[in-house]
């Protein structure tokens, strides 16, 4: 029998190379070529009056200047919208180099390429721009505030203005037998890949074409970009993402100033140029997330449940808004996690602010939402003296609800409805695997010797795998080898992995044969990437259907050959065999020679092993029949109606020191459902990568500015990630409620780590020092003046 690859927890193939030093990234790549740098603002907020480079244009080596005057027409024009949205009232994104103004620190104003790297930074320090300061607007309180504004047109500093809900919530709230009022805070952070952005561009005279690499989650998008600010036609555009040292969501298609200028300087010089974005650039010039100010408005009855439930959500998008609202709408959306409140509204407010722009981080808004509803628990909870789990438990949607429609919009447009899920009994089995119940015991035992312990729970449900649609090929070559190709962009997901697990259980091939490539536009050309945790959903989907026509064309021509009903065949081990009789059958390379006229008229020795395998019988012709497509090779298409719902529930238990404040993680557990699992032991990977960067998010990272928008931490000897030493063992429980949207029952996994991290640790914390925490992250020195405040 051949062995189930789907569920397997199966070494991830990519691992070897990688750790062997053998991944090609960026900057791998075109040491012959030309190198850009940037001279980028130092101002938050100003006019750019005059840029002078008499002083740059004798340094040897230099190639070319540029700022935005010396541009062609689209290459001017500004960043496409990437996700336009009814509730954008003030859309603005910025232009690949400044026009006339700049908007955060770090914004690029003039390109320069030179031989080498060092010459064009030592030519970019030369340039003289002349700036007239204009006041800025740092942080979302002062956006808010309105004293100043970041775009004149943008009234309020609002880019983007939505209210949505069910039921009067105001109404539900008046009439509660008991009602609260928060105000929360989660302040700006950032994904910090260990590589930045970057990008490389050839320019082929001869057949007037560019080849790209570039560091993305999206080659086609960066293609598809590139061609259109070019204006070259599609065909003549090709690129490829090589080993992605990390996206987190801050490598989805923009596309980023230098995604387009790199190539245009290509094409414009006739030489290779490349790009690679340093560490200080990254922390300046890529994206933030997180910052948002939340006030919440609960009324409730004795129970704990929610009756009625008003957020309003003040989001910071920073300087531009090329993603949309696609942060403020999952916060707003999402934060409803696995509850059901009577009635609820929520309104929010996207601002800009003169600070580096928002894409969205693993997680995407959901930290924050799920912050604003697991700290309205909890303090429901305690209001009411009701054990924390209890509260949740009475606010749950059931199983038998599902699937639970909100009748709400979901940031694809589409209603949010909830395909499948038991929140029920995932919160049995996370209280059983952290030792909930006895645990007052633990706590008591704690404080009697002077100790300070906390334990706490957060749930999360997380739209996964939207549309509109993710695209997967599947060749069998003559060989018995297996090509598979997706237009999915890999950064460290097992893709090449887990889409083989698939396609050697759907062809009943061995996993060994099937070699899968991601993320080169040359393979595959349709896709829109690797984001929202849609990967295993969509291309797994798309890859699986492809195999599946394959499978039935290698039955249909195997059939003939072996004069037997395909009904009646199966294939086992990469051979097609008739059912009982394994004595018929024929290698699927054999069925692929079959296919393929010209392999078969020319090439003795395979059509001789075509007619050995059909026991001297093989057909004169080769049996493509007309209107067939030669060879063995399929590829479909994955559609599906709206996003498949993920959920998890966390819970941690904490010390905090008495004196020194320092705050250490004892026990870390998840429950998590993502449907089925393809790879349990990728799964268990990408949450524990997720929740190391939710340790972060909750306890070390965050972005310093100061009063007049530099960002004072924009290094990794200030910006403090935790280290493997900080990250906690977690302890992984699953449970897999298939979804009902797609032919695999999965469901995402990528970010689910990350979610509900700071409202876990706020609570813990909470619970160990006794009083509320209602700011994120934390640190020791905030803890211990949080404790002084509340002492006095
Ligand atoms: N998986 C599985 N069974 C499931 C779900 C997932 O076996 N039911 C496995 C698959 O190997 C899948 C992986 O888990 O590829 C991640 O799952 P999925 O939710 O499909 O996420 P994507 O493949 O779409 O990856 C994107 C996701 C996101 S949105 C961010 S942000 C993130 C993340 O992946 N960025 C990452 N994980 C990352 N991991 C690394 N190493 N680097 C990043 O930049």
């Amino acid at each position: 029998m051949t062995t189930r690859m789907f569920g397997a927890p199966v070494q991830r193939r990519e691992d070897a190379r990688l750790l062997t030093g053998g991944g090609r990234y960026l900057d791998d790549l075109g040491h012959d070529a030309l190198a850009a740098a940037f001279v980028r603002s130092p101002h938050a907020h100003a006019r750019v009056l005059d840029v002078d480079v008499t002083d740059a244009l004798d340094v040897e080596g230099l190639v070319a200047v540029y700022t935005w005057e010396d541009l062609p027409e689209r290459v001017r024009d500004p960043l496409p919208l990437l996700i336009p949205h009814p509730s954008l009232v003030a859309p603005r994104t910025g232009y690949a180099l400044a026009r006339g103004e700049v908007n955060h620190v770090g914004e690029p104003v003039v390109m320069v390429v030179a031989t080498d790297r060092y010459v064009a930074e030592d030519v970019a320090e030369r340039i003289a721009v002349t700036y007239e300061v204009l006041p800025p607007v740092v942080g979302v309180a002062a956006a808010r505030e309105a004293v100043h504004l970041v775009h004149e047109e943008a009234a309020g500093n609002v880019g983007a203005h939505l209210v949505q809900g069910y039921g009067d919530a105001g109404a539900a709230i008046d009439a509660a037998p008991h009602v609260l009022e928060l105000d929360l805070d989660v302040e700006r952070s950032a994904c910090v890949p260990l590589e930045g952005k970057g990008v490389y561009a050839v320019w082929d005279t001869d057949e007037q074409s560019l080849r790209l690499w570039s560091s993305t989650q999206t080659t086609t998008g960066v293609r598809a970009a590139v061609a259109a600010k070019l204006g070259l036609p599609l065909a003549k555009v090709e690129c490829t993402a090589p080993d992605v040292g990390g996206g987190f969501g801050v490598k989805i298609m923009h596309p980023w100033p230098e995604e387009v200028l790199v190539p245009w300087a290509a094409r414009l010089l006739e030489r290779p140029v490349k790009w690679t974005e340093d560490r200080r650039e990254h922390f300046v010039s890529s994206a933030h997330e997180r910052q948002q100010l939340q006030h919440v408005r609960v009324g409730f009855d004795d129970e704990g449940r929610v009756l009625g439930l008003d957020v309003r959500l003040w989001h910071d998008h920073g300087a531009y808004i090329p993603y949309g609202v696609i942060v403020p709408i999952n916060s707003s959306t999402q934060l409803l996690g696995p509850y059901k409140p009577g009635a609820y509204r929520v309104e929010f407010w996207s601002l800009y602010t003169n600070t580096v722009i928002v894409t969205p981080y693993r997680g995407a808004g959901r930290p924050q939402g799920v912050f604003a509803m697991e700290r309205t628990m909890d303090a429901i909870a305690d209001h009411l003296g009701l054990d924390r789990a209890d509260v949740r438990a009475a606010n749950f949607i059931q199983p038998e609800e599902m699937p639970y429609d909100f009748g709400l919009t979901f940031q694809d447009g589409r209603p949010l409805v909830y395909d499948s899920g038991d929140f029920p009994a995932s919160l049995r089995k996370l209280k059983d695997l952290v030792g909930w119940d006895g645990f007052e015991e633990q706590r008591a035992r704690a404080r009697a010797e002077g100790r300070r312990v906390g334990i706490a729970l957060a749930c999360y449900v997380e739209g996964t795998g939207p549309g509109p649609y993710e695209g997967g090929h599947v060749h069998v070559e003559t060989s018995g080898r297996v090509n598979v190709s997706t237009g999915l962009t890999s950064q460290g997901q097992g893709h090449q992995t887990i889409l083989a697990q698939i396609v050697a259980d759907e062809l009943g091939v061995p996993f060994e044969d099937v070699h899968v490539t991601t993320g080169d536009t040359r393979r595959f050309g349709y896709s829109v990437g690797t984001f929202a945790s849609r990967g295993a959903v969509m291309s797994g989907s798309a890859v699986a259907l492809a195999a599946r026509r394959v499978r039935a064309k290698a039955l249909r021509i195997a059939g003939d050959a072996l004069e037997a009903d395909p009904g009646d065949l199966e294939v086992v081990d990469g051979v097609v065999r008739v059912k009982g009789n394994p004595g018929a059958s024929m290698p699927l390379g054999t069925v692929a020679v079959l296919s393929n006229p010209l392999r078969y008229a020319f090439d003795d020795t395979a059509r001789a092993a075509t007619q050995f395998a059909a026991g001297g019988r093989g057909p004169d012709e080769p049996p493509v029949a007309p209107g067939e497509e030669p060879g063995l090779e399929g590829r479909d298409y994955h559609s599906p109606l709206r996003s498949t719902f993920a959920n998890g529930m966390h819970a941690a238990v904490v010390e905090t020191d008495p004196e020194t404040a320092e705050i250490r993680v004892l026990r870390y557990c998840v429950v998590h459902d993502c449907g089925t699992m393809v790879n349990p032991m990728i799964v268990e990977g990408q949450i524990l990568g997720g929740v190391a960067q939710g340790v972060g998010g909750a306890l070390y990272e965050r972005m310093h500015y100061d009063e007049s928008g530099q960002l004072l931490n924009a290094s990794f000897m200030d910006f403090l990630m935790p280290y493997a030493t900080e990250v906690p063992p977690v302890e992984t429980d699953h449970l897999e409620t298939p979804s009902p949207l797609n032919p695999l029952g999965i469901k995402g996994a990528g970010e689910a780590g990350v979610i509900p991290a700071a409202a876990l640790f706020a609570s813990a914390i909470e619970d160990a020092e006794g009083f509320r925490i209602s700011r994120m992250p934390i640190s020791p020195s905030e803890l211990f003046h949080l404790r002084e405040r509340f002492a006095a």
